[in-house]
């Protein structure tokens, strides 16, 4: 196995300062020397390239940024295709969650099947009609299943990037009213923190497995650090108490490495500027080791 670190430094689909030093936070940590540990192969690619907002005007739009997330996503999927189509592992650095638009674009480009593993305290289910912020980090999951603005589910190309059947949405305990309505009416399937209360994660996780990748060839994970209580990783841009604790998060991604499906890794949403002593970015480098495969025995 081979894998690559792509950083995205952008916090334009959060319209909130912070998850841009995310990918910094999360190599200060020691991402690569931690997988290199493992006896895999990794490379950091560098960060897509992020444009200079400071200098707009006044913000005047109803979609926040779209212009410059349309560009980053689609300068993202054109690197993850590449990546993937080499057979490199990408791992991709958030960054804010409308980044997911960009990377399973561009695995869309590159495969025909593909199911995604999205655990996160929020739906990101919104669509323009629906949002009340205007931010797209809020809208990522319902662009990739083809529902939203023309202008952003046509990233990378390929609508809908992924199927409903194969999308499951794990951890979820905040969401808007019409955000809410929208998933109940899709074939998304959720599980929220009563299900993992009730069920456990273990038997969470054997079924978002399942249903992910059936009759796929592959699946993404998308892991929002937001999904853990806010009392262990407190740097996220929007905590929501109430989440996944460390044993859970860790069982959750060992259990995907084992299954063996992943094609690709992303993760998003640390905020350094609300951390304590880089402790959520410590606790990410962490988790994309399990994700990886990495085992005590
Ligand atoms: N639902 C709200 C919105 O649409 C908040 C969205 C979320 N924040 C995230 N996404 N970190 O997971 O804006
Ligand atoms: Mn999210
Ligand atoms: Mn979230
Ligand atoms: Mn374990």
């Amino acid at each position: 196995m081979k894998v690559k670190i792509v950083g995205v430094p952008s916090y334009l689909g959060a319209n909130c300062r912070g998850v841009d030093m995310g990918p910094s936070a999360v190599r200060y940590a020691g991402l690569i020397k931690m997988i290199r540990n493992m006896g895999i192969d990794v490379e950091d690619a560098g960060d897509v390239n992020i444009p200079n907002v400071e200098s707009k005007d006044l913000k005047t739009e109803d979609i926040n940024y779209l212009d410059e997330i349309i560009e980053i996503c689609e300068d993202l999927s054109n690197k993850v295709e590449v990546l993937i189509k080499d057979n490199i592992m990408p791992i991709i650095l958030g960054g804010d969650h409308s980044i997911s638009i960009g990377s399973v674009g561009g695995l869309a480009k590159a495969k025909d099947n593909i199911g995604l593993i999205w655990i996160d305290a929020h739906g990101d289910f919104n669509t323009h009609e629906t949002t009340c912020t205007g931010n797209i980090h809020g809208m990522s999951l319902a662009t990739l299943v083809g529902r939203g603005l023309n202008k952003l589910v046509e990233i990378g190309g390929i609508t809908p990037k992924v199927k409903e059947e194969n999308v499951v949405l794990i951890g979820v305990r905040d969401l808007d009213r019409s955000e809410r309505d929208l998933l109940l009416e899709s074939k998304v399937t959720v599980f929220t923190m009563d299900d993992i209360d009730r069920m456990g994660i273990a038997e969470v996780m054997q079924k978002a497995i399942v249903i992910s990748s059936k009759d796929t060839k592959g699946v993404h994970l998308s892991f929002d650090m937001d999904v853990l209580d806010p009392l262990e990783a407190p740097g996220v841009g929007t905590p929501v108490k109430g989440g996944i604790n460390y044993r859970e998060a860790h069982l959750a991604l060992e259990m995907i490495a084992e299954a063996d499906i992943l094609t690709s890794i992303e993760l998003v949403e640390v905020n350094p500027i609300l951390d304590r002593y880089n402790r959520t970015a410590e606790l990410a480098v962490d988790l994309i080791t399990s994700a990886l495969g990495k085992r005590i025995l």
